[in-house]
């Protein structure tokens, strides 16, 4: 059996983070993406971060793997043409230009002309409103979409959080929009517009906090810590530091370790069913009939005193020791992992979460295999293309364009002045 997106062409105009986290994926399921760069340059990310000279960064390679590159200067007249081709032979098309930019280029009705069955995917800092025509970055998305004002402790500065949630969350709701899109065309024979706006996939996945404010009407927030050390909410969602976001208290608590070792810690989850266990294993089985500790609501005023006591505990062993014995009892719980622990943990190989790759002017590096594991479609993760790899090859191969159109587009300048070539070499 063939790969899941077999067959789908993707005219890819993304860059920098969330639009080409999309395409990664759409590429790693099978479908044939086509980054389309500016010659010379490429997606400015190639250049930035680096950590080895004249080498495309790790920036640039861990988000746009499984894909072919061709240089192309859309302003140029013989490459408007091409674009217009390419557009006839794809599928899709995924953009995330700055407000604007897309319509300047080829505007919707143009698209459509060229190509009805087109789906057009697009991701914005915000959708149709006041901020609309604003550019917008991973942590304005976070700022704007409720994530850092919910985020850090409450005496703290909002916070913002390493996950890239603006970007690379964005990028994954826009991968469904477009496979949705897809799904409908089968039925219909017409492409569609999809659109996501970073601050609106930030909220998407900040729900849990646009549920505390509606609660907030009706009482105090009684998991969050602050509620047991008697401080008075205000009329928004405060920060909450590492408390849980769910009906299970939770924490991060030190172990064996963390006065020199930053990451000596483990999450530890007080999950009702298994209340009466985590009593017997930090050595307090009076806690199972004491009213104050009994039962859920009973503990929820005395949070700290509870976590307190459990670190007690936590502290007597390394976060390994700690996660073996809680696991045996079924206490939720999980180790503060660092990078360097990920990246030198040899089964997250092997189930190809991480994967060894490597490059042909890098040398080998680590990167993260696709997290959506298909039985039938296995995403193996192929290096990503240098700047205008495969120009020559898709103005053959997919536009069926003879040598001698070939000279005519180079000649105009179009394809960047041979910089594709040297690049590919
Ligand atoms: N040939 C010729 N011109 C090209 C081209 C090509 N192959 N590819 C792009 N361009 C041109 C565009 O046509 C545009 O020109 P005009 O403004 O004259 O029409 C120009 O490049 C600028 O594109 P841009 O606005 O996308 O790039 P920017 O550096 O100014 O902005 C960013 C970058 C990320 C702020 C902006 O693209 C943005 O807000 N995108 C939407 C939100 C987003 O995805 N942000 C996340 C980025 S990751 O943190």
């Amino acid at each position: 059996m063939g790969k899941a997106l077999e067959g789908v062409r993707i005219l890819d105009f993304t860059h920098v983070q969330s639009g080409p986290t999309c395409t990664q994926l759409l590429a790693w399921f099978g479908a044939d993406v086509i980054k389309v760069e500016r010659p010379g340059t490429g997606d400015i990310t190639r250049g930035q971060l680096r950590d080895v000279p004249n080498v495309d960064s790790l920036y640039f390679t861990m988000l746009n793997h499984n894909k072919r590159s061709i240089t192309l200067d859309t302003k140029n007249q013989k490459g408007k043409e091409v674009l217009e081709a390419l557009v006839k032979h794809c599928d899709v098309l995924v953009e995330n230009f700055a407000p604007g930019v897309l319509d300047r280029m080829l505007p919707w009705e143009k698209i459509q002309e060229l190509n009805p069955r087109m789906v057009v995917a697009s991701i914005k800092g915000f959708g149709p409103g006041p901020y609309e025509d604003c550019k917008v970055y991973e942590n304005v998305a976070q700022c704007a979409g409720g994530s850092a004002s919910t985020t850090g402790f409450r005496d703290g500065l909002p916070l913002v959080t390493g996950a890239q949630i603006g970007d690379s969350g964005t990028g994954l709701h826009l991968a469904l929009g477009i496979v949705t899109a897809l799904f409908q065309r089968e039925k219909t024979g017409k492409g569609q517009r999809v659109t996501c706006a970073m601050q609106d996939g930030v909220l998407n996945l900040c729900r849990v906090k646009l549920r505390d404010q509606q609660r907030l009407a009706h009482g105090p927030l009684k998991e969050y810590s602050q509620f047991g050390e008697g401080i008075p909410f205000g009329d928004a969602v405060p920060r909450a530091g590492n408390d849980s976001g769910g009906g299970q208290p939770g924490r991060i608590l030190k172990c064996k370790g963390w006065e020199t070792d930053p990451n000596a810690y483990i999450y530890f989850i007080t999950q009702a069913p298994v209340w009466e266990k985590i009593c017997d294993v930090i050595g307090k089985p009076e806690w199972k009939s004491d009213p104050n500790f009994a039962k859920p609501e009973a503990r929820l005023p005395r949070l700290n005193e509870v976590f307190g006591t459990i670190e007690e505990w936590t502290m007597t062993k390394t976060k390994f020791e700690a996660m073996e014995i809680l696991n045996q009892y079924d206490i939720p719980c999980g180790p503060i992992l660092s990078m360097k622990e990920i990246i030198e943990d040899r089964s997250l190989y092997e189930t190809g979460t991480l994967v060894e790759v490597d490059h042909p002017t890098r040398g080998q590096y680590v990167t993260v295999g696709s997290p959506i594991k298909l039985s039938d479609s296995p995403a193996e993760v192929v290096r990503s293309p240098l700047l205008g790899e495969h120009t020559q090859e898709i103005l053959r191969d997919v536009l069926g364009f003879s040598e001698s159109q070939m000279e005519e587009i180079e000649g105009s300048g179009a394809l960047g002045g041979g910089a594709h070539r040297i690049a590919a070499e």
